[in-house]
This record gives structure tokens, sequence and C-alpha cells, in this order.
């Protein structure tokens, strides 16, 4: 089965997934393998792989190690055209549909077509939608575009139907990593009504309480990453995986 439809199953079963970002340049090789047993232990359902800009340029043996310790998918969340590995499972295929910029429209994706065929990894087509937060964030600034203002929903919703009716398998409503607010539930509760592919909600998610609401809105997939990069934060995760699992049993 390949990975989308993996994802699709998840959200059947469980009421919606739960995925964690691993950022190569924030979380030290050591780390990985101790912090991804903890990850599936807990209840997670598979791992975004990305970063912005990845200072590093580990993207490969990060993979190699993950993979390693983990059964679990592996989804490259690329910040850009290097971050393209056949050591992942897939890769999202984004297209920042929020903005205006042709780069992050079509762009990019010429370029890394022939790299993800090589590879022979599976690219999930995904609109990706940033959505004000608070303070600009790494992914608007570096996308080059602006985001869609909070308190329009509507805007989303339109924008998110737009890339649905292009082709797109996952909507992606992201406040930016480490963005002061993540996105309002009334967006997600507006957009998930009107979309019928998943919805993936990600940025500034702090606690389990704000993780449930978005599913209780309609989110479909939930990803932290800030959060656990402290490791004081590790015994939380399982909270995170029951809140986003609502139709299972509690997970203790
Ligand atoms: C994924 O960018 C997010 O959509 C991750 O955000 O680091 O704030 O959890 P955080």
């Amino acid at each position: 089965m390949n990975i989308y439809y993996q994802l699709l199953e998840v959200i059947k079963v469980k009421g919606a997934a739960y995925l964690v970002l691993l950022d190569p340049d924030n979380l030290p090789e050591d780390k990985v393998s101790r912090f991804a047993k903890h990850c599936e232990e807990s209840g997670v359902d598979g791992f975004l792989v990305g970063g912005s800009l990845l200072l590093n340029d580990n993207l490969e043996s990060f993979l190699v190690n993950l993979k390693k310790v983990t059964s679990l998918p592996a989804i490259i969340f690329p910040g850009d055209v290097n971050q393209i590995s056949s050591k992942a499972d897939a890769i999202l295929y984004l297209s920042v549909v929020s903005g205006r910029n042709p780069e992050h429209l079509i762009g990019k994706h010429v370029l890394a077509a022939p790299i993800i065929k090589k590879c022979g990894i599976e690219p999930i087509a995904t609109g990706y939608l940033l959505i004000e937060s608070g303070r600009t964030t790494t992914a608007q600034y570096m996308s080059g575009s602006l985001p869609i203002p909070r308190n329009k929903p509507g805007i989303a919703a339109a924008t998110a139907l737009a890339a649905e009716y292009l082709g797109m398998k996952l909507i992606y409503l992201e406040a930016g990593s480490g963005a002061d607010n993540p996105i309002p539930n009334e967006m997600v509760k507006t957009v998930s009504s009107l979309c019928t592919v998943p919805v993936v909600v990600g940025g500034g998610i702090k606690t389990e309480v704000i993780a449930k609401e978005l599913v209780e809105n309609g989110a479909k997939i939930i990803v932290t990453g800030n959060f656990f990069e402290d490791e004081t934060n590790w015994n939380r995760i399982k909270d995170f995986a029951n809140a986003v699992h609502f139709k299972l049993p509690v997970f203790v």
C-alpha cells in the first residue's frame, strides 16, 4: 500500500493521524533513534522530515538512521529542491497555493520532478496554504509570498477547494514552525467542510487540547515539530497522540 493510502487508512481507523516533524538541523543525530523509538511507542503515525534550510546537509544519513529504528513512514517535507532522497518513503509535493510566487507553484516542481522519479519515492501532491499567525514565520519569508489573513476563513476555503480541484491529495494549513498562534479552529472547520481530501494542520500546536480542538473541527492530520525538540516534553507525546486518535480507546 502506498503511503497516501496508509494515511487514509489511519484516518479511517483512528479518526485522524498524528505526524511528528523532524528537522535534521534541530535534532542531533545521536538523539534521532531514541526520539523516533519513543514516538513510535507513543502512538505517532509517521514522520515528516525536512526544514526550511537544512544547513547541516545531512538529510540522507538522517533518513538512514531513522529508518533503522522505525517502520513508520518517513515523508520528506521539503524546504527546497535539495531535500529529496531515495531513503525516504514519500515526499510532500508542495504547491504554495496561498501565494502567487510562480517558483512555488510550478518552478521548483519542474526541477524536483525528475529527481523524485529517479529516487523512486512517492510524491503526494499537497496544496500548501500559509496562514498569518502573528510574527512573520520562516516558511512565509522563504516562500516570498503573503500568507492568508487568519480572520479570512473564506479565502482559505476557496483556495483549498481550488487546490483540490487541481488534483491535490492533501490540503495543508500551515501557521509556520514555532508560530505564535496555531490555525484558528474556525478556519479549519470552514476548509474541512468544503474539501473532501484530508486537511493537515500544523504550526504552533503546543498542547494536546489545541490538537484535540483542531481535530474536532475537521483536521485529519496533525503535525507538531518544535514542541518536542525539547526533551523534557517527550513524556507528553502519548497525550498528543491520544488527543488526535479520537476513535481509539485511550492508549496509556
Ligand atoms: C508543521 O511547521 C509545522 O506544519 C511545525 O510547527 O514546529 O510549531 O510544531 P511547530
